[in-house]
This record gives structure tokens, sequence and C-alpha cells, in this order.
């Protein structure tokens, strides 16, 4: 490819590590921080784009490894940096190696989402226009977002540990209080959408038995006198029988239960007892997958992740999918800062029809990696950034004392079932729990 000031002349890989509460989840409690890999990729006529995608040291090698093969591509061509993304690694194509775990671990999707939304972000700098804007137009200013509860235990993770702040208020002391019962959960979902105005609420399952954990989303839907939209999401670790005895008691209460089972067929035979909107982001998870869930009708609602789904203009795909074949269309997410956060917002904003609240896991972060701080979400919403590209730009202090976090803390993937098992030698990640 002949050179031009479009052409990437360097990426600089930056591991960090962000302060992450002990959350829990199926497979175990959330480390004390979280990682993140931000990418920048630089043009020869000096643009800088950027990005994130989730950290793991397996993920960061192999950015390094296949750098020099992306030197000099163009960034507006990013179906040829995917070519050479996919050939440097053909084991890891869409589809495969997607692994059990609540999170995609697939490198091909993690690593070409990283270069096409800093190659968005280059050409929206270059065009002066929105990333939004490339997504095929900006449909909307404001991109609404769902509270997204999680059983937990005491501690704000990051560098407290998990001691508590005693002169935090408001979302802080929440977002550091233990939430394992009834009242604590109902307390967290309270003070989330006060501070947030969120419009939707999500409660993250799988750790609890199911009673007690359909008991918790019932006595939040009274709480909000039975008004608030309300999903749930037990990680698919439970059988399909007692799926199918919930799912019975849930009909009618939530807007969605999101992956109670595993797998396609098990969804789709839950669907068939008991008529209720189903939502995955566990069994349909690429390209790959979608002439199976169509068959069988595994799920209502496909839950995207840029970082899973191979970047922003892959989701904008499926989201046309969804459409053709009468699906639901939101997004997944997973602990992450501001430009994973815009990355989202510019998907949001480009929707021709917005279906549902996007998760996030914003609010768990205390910290960022942008210029300004976190991103508000008001109103249950984020507004779009005005500037070019992504609109948000890094804080070099913050991405060096993330950085630092990263090196200091030893961590270099996401283990929750090494974190719980501090706590609980006993404890196992296992398939199907209840
Ligand atoms: O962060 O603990 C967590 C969640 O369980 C996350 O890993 C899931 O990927 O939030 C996700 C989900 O909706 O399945
Ligand atoms: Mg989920």
């Amino acid at each position: 490819m002949t050179k031009t000031s479009h052409s990437i002349k360097d990426i600089i890989v930056t591991p960090i590590a962000v302060g992450d509460p002990p959350l829990l989840n199926c497979v175990g409690v959330h480390a004390p921080f979280a990682l993140r890999i931000i990418l920048e990729v630089i043009t020869e006529g000096g643009v800088t784009g950027i990005s994130e995608i989730p950290g793991n040291k397996e993920t960061e090698e192999a950015i390094l490894r296949i750098k020099p093969e992306l030197i000099g591509l163009d960034v507006f061509q990013p179906n040829h940096i995917l070519r050479t993304v996919a050939s440097t690694f053909p084991d890891q194509s869409d589809g495969e190696n997607r692994g059990g775990a609540p999170w995609d671990q697939r490198i091909v999707v993690h690593i070409f989402s990283a270069l096409e939304v800093a190659c968005l972000d280059i050409m929206g700098k270059e065009l002066n226009c929105r990333v939004s804007d490339l997504l095929g137009g900006t449909m909307r200013e404001q991109v609404p977002f769902a509270a997204y509860l999680f059983y937990k235990f005491k501690g704000a993770g990051g560098q407290f540990g998990y001691e508590l702040d005693s002169n935090a208020t408001g979302w802080d002391k929440a977002r550091q209080a233990e939430a394992t019962s009834t009242s604590g959960i109902i307390d967290q979902a309270v003070a989330m959408c006060e501070a947030f105005g969120y419009k939707s609420i999500k409660l993250k399952g799988g750790f609890f038995p199911p009673d007690k954990e359909v008991e918790d989303t019932l006595a939040i839907h009274k709480a909000f006198d039975g008004t608030m939209p309300l999903r749930y999401d037990p990680n698919a670790v439970w059988s399909l029988e007692t799926g199918i005895k919930w799912a019975k008691v849930f009909k009618g209460k939530l807007e969605y239960l999101e992956d109670p089972v595993r797998g396609q067929k098990n969804m789709a035979l839950l669907k068939k007892e008991v008529n209720i909107p189903l939502a995955t982001n566990m069994c349909t998870t690429s390209f790959k997958d979608l002439p199976g869930s169509l068959q069988v009708h595994s799920e209502d609602i496909i839950l995207s992740d840029h970082h899973f789904w191979g970047g922003l203009r892959s989701t904008m795909e499926l989201y046309k999918i969804c459409k053709t074949f009468g699906r639901g269309f939101s997004m997944h997410s997973n602990s992450h800062l501001g430009i994973s956060m815009a990355g989202m917002v510019h998907i949001g904003a480009a929707l021709p029809v917005f279906d549902h609240e996007f998760d996030t896991h914003y609010p768990w972060q205390n910290e960022d990696v942008i210029v300004g701080g976190k991103l508000k979400v008001e109103e249950g919403c984020v507004t779009l950034p005005t500037g070019p590209g992504l609109g948000v730009e890094i804080d070099r202090i913050q991405l060096q004392k993330l950085h630092q976090n990263y090196l200091d803390c030893g961590l270099t993937r996401r283990d929750d079932e090494a974190e719980m098992q501090k706590l609980d030698p006993n404890w196992k990640i296992v398939d199907t729990r209840y």
C-alpha cells in the first residue's frame, strides 16, 4: 500500500487497571481492579485515534505481535485491516473460542474492535464529523442506559481494597456498601436511580440460589411500584428445569429475562414453555450464531458489544439483521471507562430505532482515563460528545496513573473464580449451578 497521510505510522498499547468493587456474578467476584487496554493509532499525517478494550495479557501480546503488519495500512480501509488481523490469527476466527464465561475472550474481535474504533475516531477528526455520522447518521443526541445492579460484598475496590471510605455519601456510599440482602439491593437500586435518573433496571444474578434472587427481583419491581422496566440476568447458570420454573414466576413482570439457561437450544425450549421475552449476550454472540438463532428462536433481543462483535460498524450490521428478522437490539457491558462508553454512545446515537436502554457498568468505576473525567449520566442518558471523531481524548496523567495501577496490582487477566477462592476455597466455576 502506498504511504499517505492516512497510513498508520505507530500504535501505542497501554494496559491499565481501574478500581472495581467486589461485584458478584455466577463465576465469582470482581477483583479490586478491572483491566482495560488503551490503544492509540497514529497516522503519518499526525492524527491520533483512540480506543479501549477489555484487558488481558494475551490480547496485549497479540496486538504487539501484529503491530508490524499494521504499520502502513490505511485507516480509511478498515476491511484491509480486518483481513490482516484475521489472517494473522486464523484459529481465532469469528465464532470460535467464545468460551462459556459471561464475557468474551476471542482475540480477533477484540483487536479488530480496538483498531476499527481508533480508525473511525481518526476518520471523524479528518472529516470533521462525529463517529455517529460515519455510522449512518446521528439520530439522537441523548443515549439512554439502564441501571446495572450487582450483588456485592462491602468495599470499593481499587486502592481501597475491601475497605470503606467512611466519608462517602449518595451513590458513592451505595457503591461501596454491601448488597447481599433484599434491602441492600433495593437501597442500591434507589441510590443508583436517584444519582443517574435511570429509567430501567437490570439485576445481575447467578450467584445466590434462584429463589432468593427471584424474590429480590420481584422486591425491586414492587419498590418501583411495578412501573420500572426490569431485567434479570443469571448468566446461564440455571438448568432448563430451573429456568422454566422461575420464568413462569417472572412472567408479565420483566422487560426481559437475560440468559436464564445455557445455549440456543435450551433458550428456545424455555421460550416454548414460557412465553417471556428473552435476551442474550451468551448464546448468540457472533454472526456465525445467527442462522441457529433464527432457526430455533433462542432469544427476542440480542445484546451486542462492540468489543465482542468486531467494532462499531459490525454492531450496526447486527442491528440491521435484528430489525430484518424482528429481533430487538441492545448493548451488553463489562467494567469499562469513557472511551468504550463513547463508542457505545455513538452506536446509540446512530440507531434508526432505539429499542432498549443499553447496559453499562460505568457507575461502578469512580475514575476515568478521559479529559474532563467521567462522562455524565443524567436522566439515564449520556449526551453524545460534540467534538469530531469519538469526541473524547486521553487524559495523559490519568493514563499514566492507571497504567501504574496495572504494573502494581499484578493482575494480568480477569479471573473472578480465583478472586472468589480467596474468600471461599471451595468455590468453583460450574456450567450449571442451580
Ligand atoms: O461483570 O460480572 C460481570 C458481568 O457478569 C459480566 O461479566 C457479564 O459479561 O455483564 C455481563 C452480562 O450481561 O452477562
Ligand atoms: Mg448478560
